[in-house]
């Protein structure tokens, strides 16, 4: 399948999704949600990803939505924005978190608006050093979308998170890393390489139990102790049915190194 907007490849058992309208920073417009969507089906359908590295070309992760889609003539009726949610940025982020394996968002530049958000529903975000997170959404009297208001008191705190929507402030990789916004920093040059690295780690170790591990943990804040102990039960006896364990277990117990096959 080719694609216009994005990159997708799978390699050594890592699907790479690369944002691809680097003159526009990587903005979304229709047509690039649509070949994003259609990536996510195939990830899903192919049983060898099993790890997946979303990305940006050129100097830009993602600046949220393209504005330049969107009608503000003063005489023009306005824009339904909550369509544009319900159809394509909820339902990918809602994806992401859902994914049944580990995403890293190699943050290659800034993210604004949607596109500082949509990295906080992946899984692991690595930033290049010249990456900066930008709330871009007060600047045009929106509200932060795409989980905004969601992920950021659960990862900063309300004060930082209050901060960062209500002024739009650009926050740094550095600053990013200190307040617990993000994984880590790395050299822009080598971030891609690094991200991949740690995909093929990852895509090599028990990927049915990464995935109830990170069921388990974007559920916690759902649940009060008593209900998520139940949860951690119940996706611990999925986890033991799984090849993998057994392969695990016995790999220990023979003291050799297990070889996970993702099943
Ligand atoms: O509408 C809905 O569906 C509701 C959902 C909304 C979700 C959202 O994401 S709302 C928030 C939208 N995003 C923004 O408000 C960010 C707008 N961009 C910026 O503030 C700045 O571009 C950045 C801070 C991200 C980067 O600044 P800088 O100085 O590094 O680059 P630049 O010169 O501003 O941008 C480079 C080019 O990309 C430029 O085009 P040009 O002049 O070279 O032809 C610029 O117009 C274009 N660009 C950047 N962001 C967008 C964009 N074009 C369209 N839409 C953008 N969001």
């Amino acid at each position: 399948m080719s694609f216009e907007h994005i990159i997708y490849f799978v390699t050594s058992g890592v699907a790479l999704l690369s944002l691809n309208r680097p003159k526009s920073l990587n903005s979304f417009n229709e047509a690039m949600h649509l070949e994003v969507r259609e990536a996510f089906k195939l990830i899903k359908a192919d049983k060898r990803v099993r790890a997946l590295v979303l990305t940006g070309e050129g100097r830009g992760f993602c600046a949220g939505q393209d504005l330049s889609d969107r009608n503000v003539d003063p005489n023009a009726e306005s824009p339904d924005l909550g369509r544009s949610i319900d159809k394509f940025y909820n339902p990918l982020i809602k994806t992401i978190q859902e994914l049944p394996m580990p995403v890293i968002c190699a943050v290659n530049g800034v993210a604004a608006g949607a596109g500082a958000n949509i990295p906080l529903a992946c899984d692991l975000i690595l930033a290049g050093r010249s990456a900066k997170f930008i709330q871009a959404f007060c600047k045009i009297g929106l509200v932060p979308d795409s989980g905004g208001t969601w992920f950021l008191p659960r990862l900063v705190g309300m004060a930082k998170a209050k901060e960062l929507a209500l002024l739009g402030e650009v926050v740094s990789a550095d600053d990013a890393v200190q307040i617990g916004l993000i994984n880590r920093v790395v050299e822009d040059d080598v971030l891609r390489q690094e991200a991949m690295d740690l995909a093929q780690k990852l895509a090599s170790q028990p990927t049915k139990g990464l995935a109830y591990i990170k069921r388990a943990l974007n559920q916690t804040f759902d649940h009060g102790l008593h209900a998520h102990l139940e949860l951690e039960r119940d996706l611990q006896r999925l986890a033991g049915q799984t090849q993998d364990y057994r392969e695990g277990v016995a790999a220990f117990m023979e003291k050799r190194t297990p070889a996970f096959k993702g099943e």
